[in-house]
């Protein structure tokens, strides 16, 4: 509790513009959790043992001096249905015992015996480890991107660092289990010769609804421009006429050296912009030998020209990409985003201002609650960096890891599931109560059975829904999906793919256990909502987005 107030106070009211803005998503209070840890030393468990680089690489390799950590926390109980919020302090033998730098961290989140969740059951919504000096400076999302600091950089640490973890763990299934995040961490004891070779970083964080708890947005289909919406640049009103949310001046001169982002599925990539005001962009091309791969063992001569940003004097000098693996297109986690190159260095000036925008496929999908984050590394008084506003700089990265296995059950499968066209008109309804996580009446459940006919609604009235499960932690929604929305459940479906006239969404009904207020948490703070009264005449289809095994209907009638 304690830490909580000390931590909040410093990010709400300096948070918009200065540097050390420091926002991890979603600071609220562990609740429920105890977190304790144990870590095991492995000189051999860390990807970078297996690199190849050469002595010129700007990667770390697997010089002496790099020790490969590997810290758990211990179990952590996860509700059923559970889509919260905890923050929890990081006790010292989470962390390295000794003072050095952190050059890589890879977050995951495991079962006790070691396996990683399906997605499609226990989905890693973030983890976010913060320290009491910098604020936030290493996450893990669903992306799971794994975090590299160039050759020659690190995060400084010091033994007697303050560290806080922020974690939200989605389950969606209404069964209690038990996880650990896990985390494995490259690190330069400050003892060692080669401690001695490294350039401190200081991390930056970007979020497109920068200093909120819960910074998210929603994104219609149809919105935006040629099936992409960009937050916040198509926006109506975003920041309400306030200072904008996205933007971080920088106080020093510096160069950044690394850059990640995080996005929810949908989205398609996050961009960092510098502005300076009246600078004009390099013309001509630039070429350059690059890094192709993280770990700088493949690269390329490759020539660019200068991007321009979104408004005048800005460019673009970042772009956290998501490759999809996933077969239906941009729709699920099963993505990677790149990271910046291991030899990207863009050199800022005293006054430029950093900006941050996400964009998400608007096509044919509505998404809820999207998140736009970035989190940069950047070198106090480096010169080493390329002025953007001197010389193109690519703003392309490359990917961290490859398809998950934990991403494999992408549902969409025909199923046994009843299709509610064929069923008769049931009675006039006006409420819907969501108990054990049904929809009653009008599951899809219950309609399969022999008899079922479908619930009706007066055409210019709503149904009123009341989520009668837990409201601490069982938060449900009512979410249109696309008739008949009876395929199989997974990463990939259902989707918020009804027709863009007739798509609804209620938020999470379910109240905040802490209270404090809205861009907070999740829930909506109401256990009651009503489907839009203006809806055609027809048959429509719902879903649960924390729970998305649940579905439901329901039919307007004239
Ligand atoms: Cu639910």
């Amino acid at each position: 509790m304690e830490y909580r107030h000390s931590y909040r106070g410093p990010a709400r009211n300096v948070g918009r513009r200065s540097w050390r803005m420091a926002r991890a998503p979603g600071l609220v209070v562990a609740l429920l959790v105890a977190v304790c840890v144990s870590f095991v030393v492995s000189a051999s468990s860390g990807a970078a043992a297996n690199r190849r680089s050469s002595p010129s690489s700007q990667a770390w390799s697997n010089e002496a001096g790099i020790e490969h950590l590997h810290f758990r926390t211990a179990p952590i109980k996860v509700l059923p249905g559970q889509n919260s919020i905890q923050m929890v302090p990081i006790p010292r033998n989470e962390k390295p015992a000794v003072d050095g730098y952190i050059v890589r961290m890879r977050p995951d989140v495991q079962y006790l015996d070691g396996e990683v969740p399906p997605v499609n059951v226990i989905h890693l919504h973030h983890g976010v480890w913060s320290d009491a000096r910098h604020g936030p400076f290493f996450f893990g999302g669903e992306e799971k991107t794994v975090f590299h600091i160039p050759r020659g950089y690190g995060y400084p640490y010091k033994a007697s660092d303050r560290w806080t973890l922020d974690q939200m763990i989605h389950n969606q299934r209404p069964v209690p289990t038990r996880v650990r995040l896990v985390w494995n961490l490259d690190f330069i004891p400050a003892s060692t010769s080669l401690a001695r070779t490294v350039k401190p970083v200081i991390p930056v964080w970007l979020d497109v609804r920068g200093g909120e708890d819960y910074p998210v947005f929603n994104s219609a289909s149809g919105s935006g421009e040629r099936g992409a919406f960009t937050y916040p640049t198509d926006a109506k009103n975003p920041y309400g006429g306030h200072t904008p949310l996205n933007e971080v001046r920088v106080p020093f001169d510096g160069t950044i050296v690394g850059a990640v982002g995080h996005i929810h599925p949908g989205g398609l990539y996050d961009t960092i912009e510098l502005v300076r005001p009246g600078a004009a962009l390099p013309t001509g091309r630039a070429c350059r030998r690059e890094a192709v791969d993280i770990t700088d063992s493949r690269s390329a001569t490759r020539c660019v020209a200068a991007t321009p940003g979104s408004t005048a004097h800005s460019v673009r000098i970042f772009r956290a990409q998501a490759h999809y693996y996933e077969p239906a297109g941009p729709v699920s986690w099963d993505f990677a985003l790149t990271a910046s190159r291991p030899d990207w260095r863009v050199r800022v000036r005293r006054g430029d201002t950093l900006r941050i925008t996400t964009t998400y496929a608007s096509n044919h999908i509505s998404w809820y609650e999207n998140m736009g984050i970035a989190l940069l590394f950047v070198a106090p008084g480096d010169r080493s960096g390329v002025d953007p506003f001197s010389a193109a700089v690519d703003w392309r990265g490359v990917l961290t890891h490859g398809h998950l296995g934990e991403n494999n059950v992408h549902g969409g499968a025909p199923t046994s599931i009843v299709d509610v066209r064929k069923l008769p008109n049931g009675p006039l309804t006006t409420e819907v109560r969501i108990k054990g996580y049904t929809y009653r009446p009008g599951d899809l459940s219950l309609l399969g059975q022999p008899g079922a006919r479908v619930p009706t609604v007066r055409q210019g009235h709503s149904l009123l829904f009341v989520n009668q499960d837990h409201a601490g932690y069982e938060w449900h929604t009512i979410t249109a999906c696309r008739v008949p929305c009876n395929r199989s459940t997974g990463i990939a479906f259902p989707l918020s793919n009804a027709p863009a006239a007739t798509q609804f969404d209620s938020g999470q009904l379910g109240i905040d256990p802490m209270q404090m207020g809205p861009h907070s948490s999740p829930a909506t703070n109401t256990m009651r909502w009503r489907t839009p009264s203006n809806l055609p005449p027809g048959t429509y289809t719902y879903y649960c987005r924390v729970h998305p095994f649940m579905r439901g209907a329901f039919r307007v009638v004239r």
